[in-house]
This record gives structure tokens, sequence and C-alpha cells, in this order.
């Protein structure tokens, strides 16, 4: 499922983030950018321990930051690791932060020359975001960026699943109605 926005595509897939060949992939980390589950560990077991070798050396990324390691042995040259919110009930500023992500790894791509990235749902796993709402938050934030930076030409969600999937294209059709 592809829309267009500026020059630049956006898409959603239904698979493993891990082999992608977009120039950067996306990590949900966590705030000492210790390796964890999910999808940062797939993300770890795949890429080879180069990536939290850099990620030790940097050592925390605050809550809705980003920042940037190799891909280790990954088709990605770069995994780009960003720290969701844990939900707690929508009032704690959590898609505040959500979106901060989306635009951190974004800004981080743009400003590195990246021009293709592969992003999972943030958030949505063990930090417990509810996925209809972090599709809104996400595809929101990242449809804003596109809109004003044509220098990002593909932004590729991979959704673990197909609840994932569906939540996120129901989304995307209400961003983006077929008229
Ligand atoms: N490819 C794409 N998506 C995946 C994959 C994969 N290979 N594996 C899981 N997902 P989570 P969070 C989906 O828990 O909620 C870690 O321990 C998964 O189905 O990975 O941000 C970190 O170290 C879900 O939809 O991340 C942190 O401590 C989404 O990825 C904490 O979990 C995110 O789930 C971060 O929690």
């Amino acid at each position: 499922m592809q829309v267009k926005i500026n020059r630049g595509m956006l898409e959603l897939v239904e698979g493993d983030i891990t082999r992608q060949d977009t120039e950067a992939i996306v990590n949900a980390a966590n705030e000492q950018l210790r390796v964890g589950g999910g999808v940062d560990g797939a993300i770890n077991r795949a890429g080879g321990p180069k990536i939290q070798e850099e990620a030790r050396k940097i050592g925390y990324c605050p809550t809705g930051q980003a920042v940037i390691t190799t891909g280790g042995d990954l088709k990605a040259t770069n995994v780009i690791h960003t720290v969701g919110p844990i939900y707690k009930n929508g009032l704690a500023g959590e898609p505040e932060l959500l979106a901060s992500c989306y635009r951190e790894c974004l800004k981080l791509a743009s400003a590195r020359g990246i021009k293709s990235l592969a992003f999972p749902s943030i958030s949505t796993g063990v930090y417990g975001y509810p996925l209809g709402k972090a599709a809104q938050v996400a595809l929101g934030a990242v449809k804003a960026f596109m809109e004003e930076h044509p220098e990002i030409e593909l932004v590729r969600f991979v959704l673990f699943g197909q609840q994932a999937f569906e939540a996120y294209a129901a989304v995307l059709q209400e961003l983006f109605p077929v008229s």
C-alpha cells in the first residue's frame, strides 16, 4: 500500500524490518540503549555486535529523541535508534513524544543524506501504546514531515503481523481518501 507525498513515497508493508533494503532502519530502543526484546532484539541479532558497540559509546537517548549507529551486518547501512514513550493513559504527553520520535528520526536521516528509511510501529509492543492511536500519530507525523522535506524519497512502515498492518492501513486511508 503506497501513497505519493511530494516527490517521495510513503508505504506500508507487513513483514520483518531486519530484512529491509532501505538505507536506514529504525529501532524501537530504550533510553539506556541496551539490547532488549521485540524489534530491538531482532535488529541486534540480525545486525551483529557492532550495533551494540556503537550504541554503548553513545550511552543514552532521551524519550522522543533519536541517535544513529552502523547497520552492522544488515542490508541497511545505518540503524536509527529512537525511544518511544511508555503508554500510561494517553494524557501524559505520549502523543507528542511519539510524534517527536518519528520527526527526530527523519531529521537525523535528512541531516545524514539518508533518503530511504523503514520504521517499525514504535511503542506498540512492550511499551503498550494502542495500535490505532499510535498509527494516527505515526502516519500524521511522517506525512507532515514529508510534505515539508522532498529530500526524503521513501518511508516504509514495516508492520509485524496482520493486525498491525490493518490498523495502519485504516489510518492511511483516512489521511489519503481516494477521491
Ligand atoms: N520487524 C518489525 N516489527 C517488529 C519486529 C520485526 N522484526 N519485531 C517486533 N516488531 P517493541 P516498544 C513490532 O516491543 O513497544 C524493547 O525491549 C512489534 O510487534 O519492539 O517501542 C526495547 O529495548 C510492535 O508492534 O518496542 C525497549 O525496552 C513494534 O515492533 C522496548 O522494547 C514495537 O514493539 C521498546 O518497546
